[in-house]
């Protein structure tokens, strides 16, 4: 998770029942930089640093496990610390965490999130010159007072005024999807206790959709909107109150643990239409849908509409979205669409998309495995898929040249093609006795071989073609070489894409979210060589890559191209990864019909054989 602006000591109770491995991990992390503050040994401090990366990185549930009473067996993480992260993950506390906490002023914690401050240099100040905050770093640092202090250069000095710099021009944290759809399912589970709630719901870019999340808006239907908004600033995650909650204007704003924000807005019940539609926004649907309200003699706001002749008049009320689309003689606007990208003209005439649906994916077309950079073992991975319901899986571990993701020889590339012939023997066994799985679909599973194929920086692929032949579905991707000209990218794609055997390329553009920008591509001759190769396009449901991106796939679709959704699983809570995947889609208008792998298993195998995959 990327640093928040502002940083406070973590609360692991606060969290929420499930003590994740990443919070178990933080506060393991977060006591490494307390222990480094105050001075501590290197020794201790590394030992609490690798027994965070151990528990970040393990496979296992960590907090289950210990639960179990099968604590498991972690690099770096020894008696001492286990016997803490014990404690941690049964009573959803940490003395030891606590009382550091008390040792040291937490606003020192906010000082780590500047580049070039590391907690040495944070403690540092502290004991030498008392300084706890930043605005007291920034003027000792100005008025040369940081320099005096030992083994502190004017180099570090002016580094860390250029960091403080630095930290108030970065963009507003936002959230990614998948972080911004827990916290408010775990809002939402608390706020539908509290009594006078008839129902709660998330608004804004959540209920849109959106890749990232700025901040959580949340819409409780009551009768009693000032006594709820008041409960809500008393829940355990609620860390501070940014605006009080005014009489008449039953709005309020809240931080919550770790910095999100949360704006509440009390609705009376029965009345929830307009509310809706006015809070889950856009701002440019907004706009376009008091625009068409206007034309027809109405002004729109989140309270209904009231006649534009007589601005004093009670407003007409709404008990759902669609009845007030309804009114303006509109169908239902899908929340994804709510982009002012012409939404409100489709809807008019009738001619919204029918857009994909997770339901629509009978299968998914790239994941790992322990064969190559997968976090768990291949037989793990696939029987996660068949009792996912799903009727198809391709198994998608790296090529050779990967070797930092352990990419496969040939020679392990037919050693895993026989065990995926046995488990393929197995599964239809099972089918043919009537033993499925909870979970399974009920016309079988078939496991399908593929290969996610490196394009190497010269352009060439990883496998010679009568390896590529021998597999179900090829999906090229690259990793290396990102920072070539665009020339010479496009003519590592064209490379692939002209080969007869690759299927599908995987996370075109490359980019991570708020970490690593795109590849330098002629966007338009991309499409134009994919839709004459009949190459499909990925996109790629990870989080962190979402990619194609919305805009993308609806030019990729004008321009005639077909796609994939799928997961790049890489451990099994991976298989979520089509509900983000989907949900790019959606905002992309995308249609089912236009999605290879919402096609039925023969058809789809079918598809993958024939070069190339025409629409
Ligand atoms: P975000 O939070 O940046 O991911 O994006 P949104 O769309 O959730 O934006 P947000 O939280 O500012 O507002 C939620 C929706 O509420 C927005 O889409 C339109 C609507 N809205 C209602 N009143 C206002 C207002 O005064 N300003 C803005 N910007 N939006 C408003
Ligand atoms: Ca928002
Ligand atoms: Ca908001
Ligand atoms: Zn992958």
């Amino acid at each position: 998770m990327a640093p928040r602006e502002v940083r406070q000591p973590l609360d692991a109770l606060d969290a929420g029942p499930a003590l994740t491995n990443a919070r178990i991990a933080a506060v393991l992390s977060e006591i490494a930089d307390l222990l480094e503050i105050k001075g501590e040994s290197s020794f201790k401090v590394g030992a609490y640093r690798r027994a965070a990366d151990s528990v970040a990185g393990s496979a296992v549930e960590v907090a289950a496990a210990y639960r179990d009473g099968e604590p498991p067996r972690l690099r770096g993480v020894g008696g001492g610390i286990g016997e803490r992260i014990a404690e941690l993950v049964t009573t959803g506390h940490l003395a030891y965490h606590e009382s550091l906490c008390a040792d040291v002023p937490p606003t020192l914690l906010q000082l780590l999130a500047i580049p070039g401050v590391g907690p040495r240099t944070a403690g540092e100040v502290w004991r030498t010159l008392g300084i706890a905050t930043l605005p007291e770093l920034e003027s000792a640092a100005r008025d040369g007072r940081l320099r005096q202090l030992r083994g502190l250069s004017t180099r570090t000095e002016a580094r860390i005024i250029e960091g403080i710099g630095e930290l108030r021009e970065r963009p507003p944290h936002r959230m990614r999807i998948d972080e911004a759809h827990a916290l408010a399912e775990r809002v939402l589970a608390l706020v539908e206790e509290l009594p006078g709630v008839a129902s709660a719901t998330a608004a804004g870019s959540v209920r849109r959709w959106r890749e990232t999340v700025g901040d959580l808006d949340l819409l409780v239907e009551t009768e009693d909107g000032e006594s709820v908004l008041r409960a809500v600033r008393d829940l355990p995650m609620v860390e501070s109150t940014e605006s009080e909650v005014r009489g008449g204007r039953e709005r309020s704003t809240v931080r919550l643990v770790d910095g999100p924000r949360l704006d509440i807005m009390a609705m009376p019940a029965g009345q929830t239409g307009s509310y809706l539609v006015h809070f889950t926004g856009s701002s440019e649907h907004n706009v376009a849908l008091r625009h068409r309200a206007r034309e027809r003699g109405w002004s729109l706001s989140e309270r209904g509409l009231v006649p534009l002749a007589e601005e004093s008049a009670e407003p007409l009320t709404f008990a759902s979205e669609t009845d007030l689309y309804a009114f303006l003689d509109l169908a239902p606007v899908p929340p994804e669409l709510r982009e002012g990208r012409g939404e409100i003209e489709a809807a008019a005439v009738g001619a919204l998309p029918r857009l994909v649906e997770r339901a629509d994916l009978r299968g998914d077309c790239h994941s790992h495995s322990h064969w190559s950079d997968g976090r768990e073992p291949l037989e793990v991975m696939v029987e996660s898929a068949r009792c996912d319901g799903r009727e198809y899986q391709v198994l998608t571990d790296h090529s050779q040249s990967l070797t930092i993701a352990n990419g496969l020889s040939p020679a392990r590339v037919a050693a895993q093609h026989r065990v995926i012939g046995e488990l393929n023997e197995r599964f239809a066994r099972e089918m043919a006795a009537g033993e499925l799985p909870a979970g399974a679909h009920p016309d079988g599973f078939l496991l399908l071989h593929g290969t996610e194929l490196e394009i190497t920086v010269d352009g060439r692929l990883d496998y010679p073609d009568e390896l590529l032949a021998a597999f179900d579905v090829v999906v090229a991707s690259l990793h290396v070489g990102r920072r070539q000209p665009r020339a010479q990218l496009m003519a590592r794609y064209e490379a692939a894409m002209r080969n007869p055997h690759v299927d599908i390329i995987a996370h075109p553009s490359g980019r991570k979210i708020g970490q690593r920008p795109d590849l330098d591509l002629d966007w338009e001759a991309f499409y134009r060589l994919a839709a004459e190769t009949g190459t499909l396009l990925e996109i790629n449901g990870s989080p962190a890559r979402l990619d194609l991106d919305e805009h993308r796939i609806r030019a990729a679709t004008d321009a005639g191209c077909r796609f994939t959704i799928d997961s790049d699983a890489h451990e099994r809570a991976d298989r979520q990864h089509l509900v983000w995947g989907t949900a790019v889609a959606r905002r992309g208008w995308l249609t089912p019909d236009l999605v290879a792998n919402t096609l039925p298993r023969d058809e789809f195998v079918a598809l993958m054989r024939e070069t190339p995959h025409r629409v």
